[in-house]
């Protein structure tokens, strides 16, 4: 049952901190799974890229282009408070949005229902300001970090925070870009399938919701579509692909082979005006559902 308008609007404060607060009782995890819905679209905000206001901005147009969800992070090396400051600034702004959506008898305040997900380079890029986290074991690093150690250093924090987890298993595929290399990643080759089959199983195993699988910000080549559809053959996963996913077309493969979600971050940054975000996150929203 949804709240209503004055309910929706109001401030959860957590620790001193405003929380958004959301239409209607599902889980951001429930919003998350694959259902019978067409594939969604996330847009990724790099808070390492932007101050805050102008992540709100991109934030408030990636929504009116279609997309369903804001990722935040992505930098390894971004301090907790530029990443609160960021995703601070983004809930704030769709609230207001809510509320002039809420005081238009044609507004429709749903539209600004957009979940606020961390997406971390470690414990030290949390904030209490999101509504849920994608809480990843990177499953093919070499490093304990990856796997177990910075999610140790940053449940407590989460616990806290009363920030959703959304339990997610992390493959980085060739080409891998920074994050294979800061990760000490193993890549997973185009030709990987049955290897990339075995992850996505053993994701399955650990019951994991998310199998997250990530080419590399600003790759030169998105994740291989055999992959994906290999992947998608393990029920129960919900699939988001990620990494140099830049054209419709790139999309529609992505999507074609099994994608539920599509993450674009580098688009978003190189665009020049707001006119032009639009138009380029537009196309790639509709690309999602051919
Ligand atoms: C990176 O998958 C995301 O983690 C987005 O990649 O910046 O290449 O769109 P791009």
């Amino acid at each position: 049952m949804g709240r209503s308008t004055s309910e929706a609007l109001c401030p959860l404060h957590v620790n001193g901190e405003m929380r958004a607060m959301h239409i209607g009782e599902g889980t951001v995890l429930e919003k998350t799974r694959r259902g019978s819905h067409p594939s969604r679209h996330i847009t990724l905000i790099d808070p390492a890229k932007q101050a805050p206001d102008i992540a709100a901005q991109r934030a408030m147009v990636a929504v009116e282009a279609g997309s369903s969800m804001v990722f935040v992070g992505g930098s390894t090396d971004t301090p907790d408070k530029v990443v609160h400051a960021t995703c601070k600034a983004i809930q704030e702004a769709f609230e207001l949005r809510m509320f002039a959506a809420s005081q238009d008898p044609e507004g429709d305040e749903s539209a600004w229902d957009v979940p606020v997900v961390l997406f971390p380079g470690g414990a030290h890029a949390l904030s209490p300001a999101a509504d849920a986290i994608t809480f990843m074991m990177l499953m093919n690093s070499t490093k304990r970090d990856f796997l177990v150690g910075e999610q140790v250093r940053g449940a407590p924090h989460l616990q806290a925070f009363g920030v959703e987890a959304l339990p997610t298993g992390y493959l980085v595929c060739a080409p891998g870009g920074r994050v294979g290399e800061v990760g000490e990643v193993d890549l997973i080759q185009p030709d990987d399938v049955e290897l990339v089959h075995a992850y996505a199983l053993c994701a399955k195993m650990y019951g994991f919701s998310i199998l997250y699988l990530e080419a590399g910000s600003g790759a030169q080549a998105p994740v291989h579509p055999d992959l994906i559809r290999r992947a998608r053959t393990v029920d129960g996963l919900t699939l988001i692909v990620g990494g140099g996913l830049r054209t419709p077309a790139d999309v529609h493969a992505a999507v074609e082979a099994g994608a539920d979600w599509i993450v674009t971050g580098t688009v978003t940054e190189e665009s020049d005006s707001v006119h032009e975000l639009k138009s380029v996150l537009s196309e790639l929203v509709n690309a999602c559902d051919p």
